[in-house]
């Protein structure tokens, strides 16, 4: 071999064993193979050659080109295992790790979003319509619709939040209870012809200035009205035993009303409700002690007429209750306050799958499900 290959035979093989990458290894071939590499320019010498220095040169320069080929191609082998070997090495997958949970059995619903949908479900299978409205009302909707005029002292027991005042003077505010919704819903049905007669109830946030153990400045109330030409106290009486023995899932309930005062309703009387102690447990629904869980009465004539309703031809029965607390009791939730946290940790205990849809027919809290996690049980 002539001395200039061999050379170059060890300069290339030098060059190819310390090409780290592809991209080196690249390099060494462009500059040895390519169209102005080393090993070309010396092939293309041959055609300036005597045929008989071809005869020699030729197979010599034919073996070189042959032989940086070869190296380069075992070189590439080399270089792209070692590449996947250290892909392999960095995108290794821990087989032992716990498989993602469904983010459909991940988040939680309410226990008062819960509740809520139970009344709705109940009430609905009674014939009464779910009624909503805003949470910034008038005065006039919050309080004087309700009998409660300017200067009433109601006026001042309900804490209420005021915004800041309107041009006119009158400042608007955050509904103290449910009840302006019925009397936009009573307007609304006197407007568009679809009542009297009404049976609706008006779920939803309430908002009063008071923050203790058992009171939070934002809190959930449910509302109902039902509103006749016959309607009476009868029709109240069964309407609330209904509804609590299908809420707190017990065969029947007997409720006592007790002699009350509301600006809204006359007579008023508060709702009592069957209870008993077991220790440290409170068993609603029977027993010999009482507890109160609402307050009801007749709707006062006047209000029917702030919204528009002949007070000589309809009269009603209407009654509230506390959301938040009606969870509470149901779920044992001991906390008011933990209610409105955000803590995913007590809402992962209290809450519900969002598959647990309350409804009459499979039993509305699903009981069937006792015991499992994110029931509420
Ligand atoms: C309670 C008491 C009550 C009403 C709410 C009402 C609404 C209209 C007319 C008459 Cl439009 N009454 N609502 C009546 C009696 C009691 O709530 O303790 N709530 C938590």
């Amino acid at each position: 071999m002539s001395a200039e290959a061999d050379k170059l035979k060890t300069d290339i093989l030098a060059a190819i064993a310390a090409a780290e990458d592809a991209a080196a290894l690249e390099a060494v071939r462009v500059g040895a193979l390519g169209k102005k590499g080393t090993v070309s320019a010396l092939l293309k010498t041959l055609g300036g050659m005597s045929a008989e220095e071809r005869q020699t040169n030729g197979p010599l320069f034919n073996a070189l080109r042959d032989a940086v080929s070869e190296a380069i191609a075992e070189k590439k082998t080399t270089i792209d295992a070692a590449a996947l070997n250290a892909r392999l090495a960095e995108e290794t997958l821990d087989m032992t790790l716990p498989v993602a949970t469904d983010p459909q059995f991940e988040g939680r619903i309410h226990p008062v979003s819960q509740v809520m949908e139970e009344i709705a479900a109940i009430f609905a299978d009674m014939g009464f319509d779910v009624a909503e409205g805003p949470d910034i009302e008038s005065g006039f909707y919050n309080f004087t619709a309700l009998n409660i005029p300017e200067a009433h002292p109601a006026r001042q027991m309900h804490d209420t939040f005021y915004l800041n005042a309107e041009e006119d003077g009158e400042a608007l505010l955050l509904r103290t209870h449910t009840s302006p919704v019925q009397v936009r819903t009573m307007q609304n049905g006197q407007a568009d012809n679809s009542g009297p007669p009404f049976r609706f109830i008006a779920p939803g946030r309430t908002y009063r200035c008071d923050s203790d153990q058992t009171h939070t400045p934002m809190f959930h109330q449910v509302e109902g009205l039902v509103v006749d030409e016959t309607t009476h106290m009868g029709h109240l009486k069964y309407t609330l035993e209904a509804f609590l023995a299908a809420f707190f899932e017990v065969s029947d309930i007997s409720i006592r009303f007790r002699p009350s005062y509301f600006p809204f309703t006359e007579p008023s009387m508060e709702i009592d409700m069957p209870c008993r102690r077991d220790g440290d447990r409170l068993i609603v629904g029977e027993g010999d002690d009482w507890m109160e869980i609402g307050g009801s009465g007749m709707v006062n004539p006047h209000v029917l007429r702030h919204a528009c309703i002949d007070a000589d031809k309809y009269q009603g029965f209407a009654f509230g209750m506390g959301i938040d607390r009606l969870a509470m009791l149901k779920y044992g939730a001991p906390d008011l306050r933990a209610f409105f946290e955000a803590d995913l940790r007590w809402l992962k205990h209290y809450g519900f799958l969002p598959i647990d849809v309350p409804g009459l027919a499979g039993g509305l809290s699903n009981k069937s499900l006792a015991g499992k996690p994110g029931t509420g049980q």
